[in-house]
């Protein structure tokens, strides 16, 4: 694909984060052809935008890794992307609803490895063995297309959808903890409105940080020990609205939560 066409893909969707406004899917109109490897070159186009910017790399996260999501996104594999520095919300505090355009959250377990993984042969044991800590998170999506509607090249092109991630605090060993039957909530204002267990992803999130480190590989890049990585939505998204109280809570693993005014 031609640099231009790349970087005005980029600026495309880059702007639409930094105005909060909702735009039509590149492949509507603007370029149908945009096939998935098209739209990693303006995933990285777009990341190194940020990066000028002044913007840090917090770490990786994988996206629609779980059948929830998959039915709700009418979309079929596992995409990766990027959270920033900017991006971070502390648990506990709260996010104004006017800095994003239509945002949702996602429950994930997030990992932090104490060794960098190369693919492209990680598997779930691997993982496992090369994890220093997982943490409870939440995600929050605010895909800049109308409606969230998009198909994969389209969710790739926009950095998967990325635009705020919530970690919590208390951090565990992998050691003594079963992730695929740890199960999470959903609550807004105290009632549950999702509900899944780790299981939701790839069969066990470990397999989304393996099959991470084996698409990265495609590219000759790792993923790198040290940094948070969210390995996807266990449940469907929630949509948020000012006055929400958010609380997600894990079997095991603790709870996150954060307020929306
Ligand atoms: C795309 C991002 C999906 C996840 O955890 O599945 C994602 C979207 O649904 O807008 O982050
Ligand atoms: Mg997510």
């Amino acid at each position: 694909m031609d640099k231009n066409l790349i970087r005005e893909l980029a600026n495309y969707t880059h702007n639409a984060e930094k105005e909060k406004r909702e735009i039509i899917k590149i492949t509507a109109e603007l370029y149908p052809e945009l096939t998935i490897d098209d739209a990693y070159l303006v995933q990285e186009e777009l990341v190194r935008q940020k990066l000028e910017e002044g913007k840090r790399i917090v770490g990786p996260k994988m996206g629609i890794t779980s059948e929830a999501k998959m039915k709700q996104m009418n979309v079929d594999d596992p995409i990766y992307g990027y959270v920033f520095d900017n991006m971070l919300v502390n648990e506990g505090e709260s996010i104004s609803i006017d800095d994003y355009i239509h945002p949702k959250v996602e429950p994930e377990i997030a990992f932090i490895l104490s060794r960098d993984l190369e693919g492209p042969d990680v598997t779930q044991l691997d993982v496992l063995r090369a994890t220093e800590y997982v943490l409870p998170a939440i995600e929050i999506i605010d895909s800049r297309y109308e409606n969230f509607n998009f198909t994969l090249p389209d969710v790739i092109a926009d950095n998967t959808s990325a635009a705020g991630a919530v970690f919590g605090t208390q951090l565990k060993r992998p050691d003594n903890l079963e992730l695929d039957v740890v199960g999470v909530t959903v609550s807004i204002n105290g009632k549950i409105q999702a509900l899944g267990a780790g299981a939701a992803v790839l069969e066990h999130p470990a397999n989304s940080v393996a099959r991470l480190a084996n698409m990265l590989s495609k590219k000759g890049e790792k993923v790198k020990a040290g940094q948070p990585i969210l390995t996807g939505g266990i449940t469907e998204a929630v949509k948020l609205s000012r006055g929400d109280y958010v609380s997600v809570k894990y079997g095991g693993l603790g709870e996150v939560s954060f307020f929306v005014r």
